[in-house]
């Protein structure tokens, strides 16, 4: 297995919008176990394929402490919604920000499993939130999109900011 790089925003790659998965294969499975153990390594909850620069149609999902429990969504889609809910939401490819953002309390999801076979599943509370946070990837679509130009804007430049500070200084050595 091995830990794949995240995309940070606003890294343009992050707003490529995924191609359905047509076969489940070895490849697939490696790249989801490869997903898994970045997720469980940054720590996060849930991790899309875009966030790792695969514009497949898949995410990985686990909201349990002991991170024992995995999700596996390829090709999801969102059958039903319920209610809305508002929830403080991160984001690994947006270090460091956690804003409020209203989404369906209540979804039904069908996706395809590791074998490929369709499953079916009602989510709430937590997990539904980072399903969608995580079908937003999938679409190109990232939390920050849900606030404010201004929000945006500051986040993007203490982001920006951030990384310069971390890069090495390179500026007149040529
Ligand atoms: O970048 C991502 O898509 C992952 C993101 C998922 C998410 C979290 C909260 C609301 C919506 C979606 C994260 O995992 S951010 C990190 C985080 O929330 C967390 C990390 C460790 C323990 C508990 C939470
Ligand atoms: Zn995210």
């Amino acid at each position: 297995m091995a830990i794949l790089n995240i995309l940070e925003y606003p890294d343009p790659r992050l707003r490529t919008r995924a191609q359905p998965v047509d076969v489940v294969d070895d490849e697939l499975r490696r790249l989801a176990a490869d997903m898994l153990e970045t997720m469980y390594a940054a720590p996060g909850i849930g991790l899309a394929a875009t966030q790792v620069d695969v514009h497949r149609r898949m995410l990985v999902a686990d909201i349990s402490e002991e991170q024992d429990t995995p999700h596996i969504f390829i090709n999801p889609e969102i059958l039903e919604r319920r209610g809305t809910e508002v929830m403080e939401e991160g984001c690994l490819s947006v270090p460091g920000f956690y804003e409020s953002v209203t989404r369906s309390e209540w979804i039904r999801v069908r996706a395809l499993n590791l074998e490929g076979a369709s499953f079916e599943m009602e989510l709430d509370g937590l997990l539904a939130v980072v399903v969608q946070h995580e079908m937003d990837h999938l679409e190109g679509k990232l939390f920050v999109d849900y606030l404010s130009d201004l929000k945006r804007q500051r986040i993007r430049k203490r982001i920006e900011k951030g990384r310069r500070q971390r890069e090495p200084a390179t500026a007149g050595v040529l």
